[in-house]
């Protein structure tokens, strides 16, 4: 028996104690779905022939050398991604993370031609993929302003784009097995006080109707809208608020996508997951982490963090919660960012599901808060790093120290020389 192995055994016997059973825990999370957010990798930039600058209230700073400036480098850096992230990855696109350009088509006419490439990777890597529209980046993003614009030739483009990401994303379902979660995010709003918020909200519904008219099988594709408090540029109204999304996903049966980084700071998302399950039955996270008003950093294991794990694992949610991470940092090692959320996000979801849930509601069934309060702060303690430990062993996964070394590895070899 190595270290790990008997570092296990020792946890095993004090998580039994508290009535938790350490090797059912790590089966559970092995198949936990977490979708990796490409966009990390080329700084929301994507592949298409233009350059434009992000626009949409979303920023990317920093400019650490090594930026994926092809779908090629990208996949390059998600293949060691993929080495150093256990459990069950799948991997989430924006809509102009397109693997090839192809003469006079646009946005609105994308088929799968353009991300063949993609298809081909994940065939190879036997994983799920999901994919997003992108309304941003775009000059018919006009006055900020896409699905909900007043323009109906404008809406019309959008409205394409829209359905063409869907058909898209219903082909990556049907190939790869598993359905490719679809979501919509718009960034339309307004930077100063409108005369009208009611116009371009009827406008943004209808064209929603449009683009899901289509009927697809949600063995294939499942649609999910998401919502936002304000970005930056548009803090005075945002179209697609929370209200307005909610109310859209729950008479549309869609998923509401709640990222963890569009609320007002002392807001979670975490007391959200119940209340949204019991009545909706399912939801997407972007799981992000806000900071002051950037909502887009790496995520840590910090508070937030453990809570929404915590609330997704302890009702068994897990087939009904979609995990998608979204942040984008260009301070730092792209793939470092990609691999320490990707970990961390595992690791929030271990400790929930090492969590003595069954005490805990016995005290609070005895009404003895004092005690659930104590039990709260004794699991701060438990040895699920142990359990950690083996979980990667057993994958075949460095540990906590062993990631940096790769990646410095490779960014020494691979990431240094794109210029
Ligand atoms: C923006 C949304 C959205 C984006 C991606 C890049 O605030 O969170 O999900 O992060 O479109
Ligand atoms: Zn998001």
């Amino acid at each position: 028996m190595n270290r790990t192995e008997r570092a296990f055994e020792i946890a095993c016997d004090i998580y039994r104690e508290h009535g938790v059973d350490p090797v059912k825990a790590v089966e559970t999370l092995k198949n936990i779905p977490v979708s990796l957010h490409a966009w990390q990798g080329d700084d929301v930039v994507g592949f298409e022939n233009f350059e434009t600058a992000l626009t949409g209230g979303c920023q990317v700073t920093g400019n650490h050398p090594g930026r994926a400036r092809t779908a090629d480098e990208l996949r390059d850096d998600l293949d060691v991604v993929l080495k150093l992230v256990p459990g069950t990855s799948r991997v989430c696109l924006q809509g102009h993370q397109v693997d090839k350009m192809l003469p006079g088509v646009d946005r609105d006419g994308f088929t799968m031609e353009h991300f063949s490439g993609w298809l081909d990777w994940a065939k190879a890597h036997k994983i799920g993929m999901d994919i997003a529209p992108c309304f941003y980046s775009h000059p018919k993003l006009d006055h900020g302003l896409s699905l909900s614009h007043p323009d109906a030739g404008i809406r019309k483009f959008w409205i394409d784009h829209g359905q063409a990401i869907r058909r898209i994303g219903a082909e990556f379902g049907k190939t790869l097995g598993s359905p490719a979660v679809c979501n919509f995010w718009m960034p339309d709003g307004f930077k100063d006080i409108p005369a009208d918020r009611y116009a371009p909200r009827v406008r943004m519904a209808e064209s929603l109707d449009a683009i899901f008219a289509d009927k697809i099988d949600e063995k294939y594709e499942l649609d999910a809208v998401e919502s936002k408090l304000f970005g930056i540029g548009v803090e005075s109204c945002t179209i697609g608020s929370h209200d307005f999304f909610l109310m859209y996903a729950a008479r549309n049966n869609k998923l509401i996508c709640l990222d963890s980084g569009h609320f007002h700071p002392t807001e979670s998302i975490a007391d959200k997951l119940s209340s949204i399950v019991a009545q909706q039955g399912r939801i997407l996270l972007h799981v992000s982490r806000g900071v002051r008003w950037d909502s887009d950093h790496v995520i840590l294991l910090n508070d937030e963090l453990l809570s929404i794990a915590r609330e997704a694992a302890v009702y068994g949610f897990m087939d009904k919660i979609f995990f998608c991470l979204d942040y984008f940092d260009a301070s730092i090692n792209r793939v470092a960012a990609m691999v320490t959320g990707a970990r961390n996000m595992q690791k929030a979801l271990l400790i929930a599901l090492l969590e003595p849930t069954e005490l805990l509601r016995k005290e609070e069934n005895n009404w003895d808060f004092s005690a659930r309060m104590a039990r709260q702060e004794e699991i701060k303690t438990l040895p699920w790093g142990s359990v950690w430990n083996y979980y990667c062993e057993t994958q075949n996964m460095t540990d906590d120290f062993g990631v940096m070394q790769e990646i410095s590895a490779y960014e020494k070899a691979v990431l240094l020389k794109r210029s």
